[in-house]
């Protein structure tokens, strides 16, 4: 079976201190959870910034300044930014990172409902102002679903040619809006990407790590990270996304699948270093 690709979400933009005192809010502090989650097995890091008082942003020079910072600590981690920031953000806002020309940058395929009135909004001419955007300065994108019809829709896309193929998906499997987490969501949610395409699954909360080991199984990829998850184990915090890495690698062991260095996620990602 291919390697495993283990992603890390260091930060987010809906999780606080509050939830956990370890959510990296500085610069510093970001590199720092980047590092302990790269020297755990992550190749990816999945990045959303904070203002130094928690508040999340998607300014283009706070992402490079701790884009720089996370390669000054892990040279050659694929750091993802996210376009999809935090709930009620503009497309423009959102989109800045991109700028940077990073290897990867999420592509969110769908509007859904993200708890109480919150709702994360990503229309058809969004998802396809982002994706020429990311075909024009050669960005990977990982295209975000949150539920099945996600993916329908990101195949019509990559049909009409606002999305490359092969597509990698990453599947986020339990918010409070999208599709739940059981084992035949999963499945149903692999058996419907185009032959050749690859996933990842990013189980939120108590999810994360049973739908992380299915992932495994079934030669899906991982995602875990305070932004899905701040638990190590049923109330017992995680000190730092480098635990959470580290539990997926133990799982990962135990089934027999080894973990991609940087270098191999590059090849089964097709990723060109920009
Ligand atoms: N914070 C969510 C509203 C992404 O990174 O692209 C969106 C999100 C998805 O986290
Ligand atoms: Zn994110």
């Amino acid at each position: 079976m291919e390697k495993l690709i283990i992603t890390a979400a260091i930060c987010g933009a809906e999780v606080t201190k509050e939830h956990n005192p370890s959510v990296p809010y500085t610069v510093e502090e970001i590199g720092r959870e980047a590092e302990a989650a790269y020297k755990a097995g992550a190749s990816i890091i999945h990045l959303h910034v904070r203002e130094d008082d928690g508040t999340p942003t998607q300014d283009r020079e706070r992402f490079r300044a701790c884009i720089e910072e996370i390669k000054r600590r892990c040279p050659d981690a694929i750091v993802q930014p996210s376009t999809g920031g935090a709930v009620g953000m503009s497309n423009a806002e959102r989109l800045q990172p991109v700028d940077l020309k990073p290897e990867m940058a999420t592509l969110d395929c769908g509007t859904c409902n993200f708890g109480g009135d919150d709702i994360f909004v990503n229309t058809e001419n969004t998802i396809k102002e982002f994706g020429e955007k990311m075909i024009s300065l050669g960005v990977k994108p990982e295209v975000e679903v949150f539920d099945k019809g996600m993916i329908d829709m990101a195949v019509r896309l990559q049909r009409k040619g606002y999305i490359k193929a092969p597509m990698h998906f990453n599947f986020v499997m339990g918010v409070n809006g999208g599709i739940s987490a059981e084992a035949r969501d999963l499945v149903f949610m692999a058996g419907s990407i185009p032959t050749g395409s690859t996933f990842t699954v990013s189980g939120i909360g108590k999810n994360q790590f049973p739908m992380a080991a299915m992932a495994i199984l079934m030669g899906g990829h991982v995602r875990v990270g305070f932004e899905d998850n701040v638990y190590l184990s049923k109330g017992v915090l995680a000190k730092s996304n480098g635990e959470l890495v580290e539990k997926v690698v133990r799982i990962a062991k135990e089934l027999g699948r080894e973990i991609a260095t940087p270098k191999e996620t590059r090849e089964i990602l097709g990723l060109k270093e920009n």
